[in-house]
Formats: C-alpha cells, sequence, structure tokens
C-alpha cells in the first residue's frame, strides 16, 4: 500500500494530482483545509494505492501460494454469489418465514439440500398451520413437517400381487435416461423375484440401439438361469411376451434415451400402445431437478406405473429426488443403492425416505438390503 500526501490551492486541484500520480483506483484517505508553507490558503488530501500486485517480483516464491489462495477465494466469492442468489430468488418466503425461526431454520436446511423452494414453502407453511400457527419446538416443527411431507408421497409395491406358480406374464418394462441403470435394476429385481420369491421369470430386452447391450442383458440372464429374448420390433416384442405369457412375471429392458425430447417418449409410447404394461420410469438420484421435472412430464404419454430411483449412494443431496416425489403422482417402488447385483436395492419405504430429510452422517448409510 502507497500512502501519499497531496497539497493544492484548490481541493479540485489537490484531487486531479491524485488522480495523475496514483490512478483512478486511489483511495482517499482524508481531506482537509491547510495553508501551504507560505501560509497562502489551501487543500490538503491524503491518498493510498494498493500497488501489490504490480511490484511483486517476476518468479517470486511466494506467487503461487497466492494464486491458489486467490483462486480459492474466487470459488468462494463463486459460492456465497450462488449462495445469496438462492437468498434473493427465495427472499419473499424468507421474509414471510423468518419471524418464525424453527421454520426458517428448517427451511434453510432443506433449501440447501436440494429441495424446491415453492414446494417447501408451502409444506412448511401447512405444518405451521397444524401447529396452530407455529411453534418454538423444533422437534415439533420438524414432525409437523414430515406429515405433510409424507401426505405428499406415495409407495407402491409392484409385485404384492403376483405370486409364484400365478402364471400371469405381468409385464414389467424399465425405461428411462440412458445410464441411470435400468439393465441393472432389472437384473437386480430379476434375481429377488427368481431367488426370493421363486418366480418364474422371463427377460426380454428391447435395446438393441447400444452396443453390448443385449450382453449384457444376457450374461445377467445366463448366471440366474432366466430365459432370455432379444425383439427389435413391435411385433418381435409382442411375440416374445406371447412365447413368456405362462412366467409369473416377465422383466423388459428398453434402450436409454434423451427424454428430454418429447419425441423419443412419443415413439416409446408407440411401441407398448395398447398393452396392459406396467412400466418403471428409471431416473438417477444424481440427476439436476428441472431435467428430472421435464423428463417426467414428457412421460404423460405412457401410463407410468411408479419410479425407481437409482444411483441414491452417489449423492448427498436426495432434494432433487424428493421433489419429484412431491410434485408428481407416481408412487416410488424401488431404490438403487448401489452398482452390486442383486444385492443393492431397497423397496422404497416411508422411513427410508424420511431419513433423506435428516443430514447424512456417513457414506455407508445408504448400504443394501430389501
Ligand atoms: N452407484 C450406483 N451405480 C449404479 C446404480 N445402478 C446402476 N449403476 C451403474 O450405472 C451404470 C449404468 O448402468 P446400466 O444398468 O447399464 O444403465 P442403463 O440405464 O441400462 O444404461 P443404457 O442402457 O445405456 O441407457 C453401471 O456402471 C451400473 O453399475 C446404483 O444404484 N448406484
Ligand atoms: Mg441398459
Amino acid at each position: 500500500m502507497q500512502v501519499k500526501t497531496f497539497r493544492a490551492a484548490t481541493m479540485d486541484r489537490a484531487l486531479a494530482r491524485v488522480k495523475k500520480e496514483l490512478g483512478p483506483d486511489a483511495i482517499i484517505l482524508s481531506s482537509r483545509q491547510a495553508p501551504s508553507s507560505s501560509g497562502e490558503p489551501g487543500f490538503e488530501v491524503v491518498a493510498a494505492m494498493d500497488r501489490g500486485a504490480e511490484t511483486a517480483p517476476a518468479g517470486d516464491q511466494a506467487a503461487a501460494p497466492r494464486e491458489c489462495a486467490s483462486a480459492e477465494m474466487k470459488n468462494d466469492i463463486q459460492e456465497i454469489k450462488s449462495f445469496l442468489s438462492l437468498l434473493i430468488s427465495s427472499k419473499n418466503h424468507f421474509v414471510d418465514l423468518h419471524t418464525r425461526q424453527p421454520l426458517a431454520d428448517l427451511y434453510h436446511s432443506l433449501l440447501v439440500r436440494g429441495f424446491d423452494e415453492k414446494q417447501l414453502y408451502i409444506l412448511l407453511n401447512r405444518a405451521a398451520s397444524d401447529l396452530n400457527g407455529g411453534s418454538n419446538d423444533p422437534g415439533r416443527v420438524y414432525e409437523a413437517f414430515c406429515k405433510q411431507f409424507m401426505s405428499k408421497v406415495r409407495f407402491s409395491k409392484p409385485f404384492r400381487n403376483i405370486s409364484a406358480g400365478s402364471a400371469s406374464g405381468t409385464v414389467f418394462t424399465f425405461v428411462g435416461p440412458t445410464g441411470v441403470g435400468k439393465t441393472t435394476t432389472l437384473a437386480k429385481l430379476a434375481a429377488y423375484l427368481k431367488i426370493k420369491r421363486r418366480m418364474d421369470v422371463g427377460v426380454i430386452s428391447l435395446d438393441t440401439y447400444r452396443i453390448g447391450a443385449v450382453d449384457q442383458l444376457q450374461t445377467y440372464s445366463n448366471i440366474l438361469e432366466v430365459p432370455f429374448s432379444v425383439a427389435q420390433s413391435k411385433e418381435e416384442y409382442a411375440r416374445a411376451c406371447r412365447e413368456f405369457s405362462h412366467f409369473d412375471a416377465i422383466l423388459v429392458d428398453t434402450t436409454g434415451r434423451n427424454f428430454l425430447n418429447r419425441e423419443h417418449v412419443r415413439h416409446f409410447a408407440s411401441v407398448f400402445e395398447g398393452d396392459n404394461t406396467s412400466h418403471f420410469l428409471v431416473l438417477s438420484a444424481t440427476a439436476k431437478d428441472e431435467d428430472l421435472r421435464q423428463t417426467i412430464a414428457h412421460f404423460r404419454e405412457m401410463d407410468i406405473h411408479s419410479f425407481i430411483f437409482t444411483k441414491l449412494d452417489e449423492t448427498i443431496h436426495h432434494g432433487c429426488m424428493l421433489n419429484q416425489l412431491l410434485r408428481f403422482d407416481h408412487p416410488l417402488a424401488f431404490m438403487g443403492t448401489g452398482q452390486r447385483v442383486p444385492e443393492d436395492i431397497e423397496p422404497a419405504t416411508q422411513k427410508r425416505i424420511l431419513s433423506f430429510l435428516l443430514p447424512v452422517k456417513n457414506s455407508d448409510s445408504t448400504g443394501g438390503g430389501k
């Protein structure tokens, strides 16, 4: 920091000298009337200029750590900026909630976990009215919120009505965006039905688009010793379903597509038109809120039976998944919690979903098991 004193007959001249010598970024520390040494009336301005960056010698040993610190600072500033914009965008809700402290705390803690601000606001207000306008007890507020939250979320047990030997030929398809875990989830559930529920299961692959997709499912089917068929057209698919119609359950794998493109959904819908099929929409818990929302909205063209969310183990914020359960009527059937087949899948339960409202304590908290 360079500090300098400037004297001149008028304030304007003193300031002009500051600007000329220290540049436009100089900081004025003080200014006052001060007679010159000859006793003439005049002004004195003390100004400062940070010359640290300019005077750093080339190849300075300290330059690298300084750059690191500056990058860190930039990151911090970026984070603060994003948080501020989050606060600004939800400021009306904050203003409304901030007088009711436990509600505001809960609102804030769920907001940073990816919850949708509007959904949260509505649920918190309902929770508050359940508590006759509010409560100072955070435990009671949280309980009231959970009650409201759970009243909006639905669960499904899709295999409840089929049993070993039913020979019902009930068809379940696994549809959803690319790479979300459709094939892996199908294999996990085929193992569950075959080994735990002792059902006769058939597997059909409609995914002849991606190289290796058929081999992937063929391998799982071989290991599980379940019949496997590949269909390349609507007709072949209908034939395969007929062939497997004496099985208790038929699981159908489909091609992953970018379903932000509505045309891809339309194409899918036409393949299954007129079928009495239960479609699982498989989605990743790591996907962004708006992408999930759009994708699910496009699936209105198909009669989705229930959601399966995968990769719960790959995120610590489950808000985006929970938002969809609040927004859409579809129930949640299963949750994928890792790559292991068949272990890493669990049926969706109230208790498990509620656990996502609280902070994750350790990375093992999403272990598999049914
Ligand atoms: N961590 C984690 N990984 C998973 C989970 N489910 C699937 N995966 C992994 O996700 C990757 C893609 O899985 P696939 O089953 O091939 O996904 P897909 O939706 O069939 O992919 P496409 O057919 O290419 O659209 C694999 O590496 C899986 O092991 C899960 O619940 N958690
Ligand atoms: Mg697949």
